[in-house]
């Protein structure tokens, strides 16, 4: 019998203590191939975020540091200046990158700092209870607007692709929807390109994934794809938004 499927080397043998349907584990996976087709695994150093996946550090097979909240941008801008041969990557969550961390997140992708970063957009603060993030949509509940965002009061959702692209900074940012088989192709081939270009030295990539979080979302992962497409792909429509 042909052997189809195998646990990637990119990852321990550590199992996800992420909720079930959670897209954390996905993403992991998918970088996971990515280092090991890239034969990356012994050189990449990973920043781990503040969030669900504080304990990432825990699953990857290789290098990781962890960063203060928001933090992993500069973190990860000074281990790729000092170590220019390694492959260096940030994963965030929307709290972390969007929030706390919108800052670093600008000045790195501004100063084209040669690394990789891999944005969760699950539009909420998944690790402390499900409370209002930047990302959260007009309308959309949470624990801390359990009517629903209203803009009046908590202004309008943040779009990083669309912000980020209108710097001169960055080399490649894509945001991907993995609601199903091709979505899922998109987003390896995106994480994929978002290595090779600091491979290649061509400087900053980043690759928003909209992502679920059926705990707080209150849903069976199921559900929560649909509602991916259905309403977060019209406030976050997927696409290349710079490739240079
Ligand atoms: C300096 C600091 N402020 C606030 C917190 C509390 N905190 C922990 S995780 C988090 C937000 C996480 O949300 P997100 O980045 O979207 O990741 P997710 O948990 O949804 O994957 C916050 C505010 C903290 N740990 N440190």
């Amino acid at each position: 019998m042909q052997k189809v499927y195998s646990r990637p080397k990119g990852l321990t043998d550590a199992e996800f203590a992420y909720c079930a349907g959670c897209f954390h584990s996905v993403a992991h996976r998918m970088i996971a191939e990515v280092m090991e087709e890239l034969d990356i695994i012994d050189r990449t150093i990973g920043v781990c975020p503040v969030g669900c996946a504080v304990f990432m550090y825990e699953y990857m097979a290789c290098d990781m540091i962890e960063a203060a909240h928001g933090r992993a941008p500069a973190v990860a801008t000074g281990v790729k200046r000092v170590l220019p041969d390694r492959i260096v990557f940030s994963y965030q969550g929307d709290g972390d990158l969007a929030s706390i961390g919108t800052a670093e997140i600008i000045h790195a992708a501004a100063r084209g700092e040669n690394i990789t970063v891999i944005f969760i957009n699950n539009t909420t603060y998944g690790m402390t209870g499900g409370q209002m993030a930047p990302t959260t949509l007009v309308g959309q509940k949470s624990t801390t607007c359990p009517s629903g965002r209203d803009p009046k009061q908590a202004g309008y959702p943040l779009r990083v692709c669309e912000l980020l692209a209108t710097l001169d900074g960055p080399s490649y940012i894509e945001r991907v929807a993995p609601t199903n088989p091709a979505g899922f192709n998109r987003t390896k081939k995106a994480i994929r390109k978002a290595f090779e270009n600091q491979l290649e030295g061509k400087g900053f990539s980043l690759v928003e994934i909209l992502s679920n979080c059926p705990t707080q979302w209150k849903m069976s992962p199921i559900e929560s794809l649909k509602w991916i497409d259905e309403h977060m792909t019209k406030t976050f429509p997927p696409g290349v938004f710079v490739d240079r």
